[in-house]
């Protein structure tokens, strides 16, 4: 019995030392991760640092974007066909389109306009195109030639635009 009592005794006793040992062990390990915690916090800028080059990766992404995004007004430039609405006695902004592209001239409008070469509704002498356009409706002319072609509407001399086809 008091054999037993030793032995249990001494099982609980290794168990304490080992309970203490790895409490003491365990604190010292937990002591020890903060220096390892700001040794990885050092390898933290090391790891944003290889952050930096995939940040700057996208930056040449978005600038390859922004490249093709500036690419796009050339692509439309180039041919895509063009329309120009009318309204409230506009023909709106002035095109830059490129040789041989279609414009379409779409009558938005309360009234009836027309789509002339020409200037402040005078009718250029030798005058490409002379679209009438009632409302509602729409014509075009393909520009084969590069140059300047100023635009206006017969019925309404302050309506005027230019297209220059490059
Ligand atoms: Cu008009």
């Amino acid at each position: 019995m008091a054999r037993i009592i030793l032995f249990g005794g001494a099982v609980v006793g290794v168990l304490l030392v080992t309970l203490a040992y790895a409490v003491w062990s365990g604190q010292y390990e937990a002591e020890q991760p903060s220096p390892s915690a700001s040794a990885g916090a050092s390898g933290g800028p090391v790891a944003s640092g290889s952050g930096e080059p995939v940040a700057s990766g996208s930056a040449e992404a978005s600038a390859v974007a922004s490249a093709s995004a500036q690419a796009e007004p050339s692509a439309a430039a180039s041919g895509a066909p063009t329309m120009v609405e009318i309204a409230k006695l506009d023909f709106g902004p002035d095109l830059t389109i490129a040789a041989g592209t279609t414009v379409t001239w779409m009558n938005n409008d309360t009234v009836p306009h027309t789509a002339t070469e020409g200037s402040d509704g005078v009718k250029a002498p030798d005058a490409l195109f002379d679209l009438q356009l009632a409302v509602g409706a729409s014509d075009s002319y393909t520009f084969a030639d590069p140059g300047t072609y100023p635009v206006t509407c017969t019925l309404h001399r302050t309506m005027n635009m230019t297209i220059t086809v490059q």
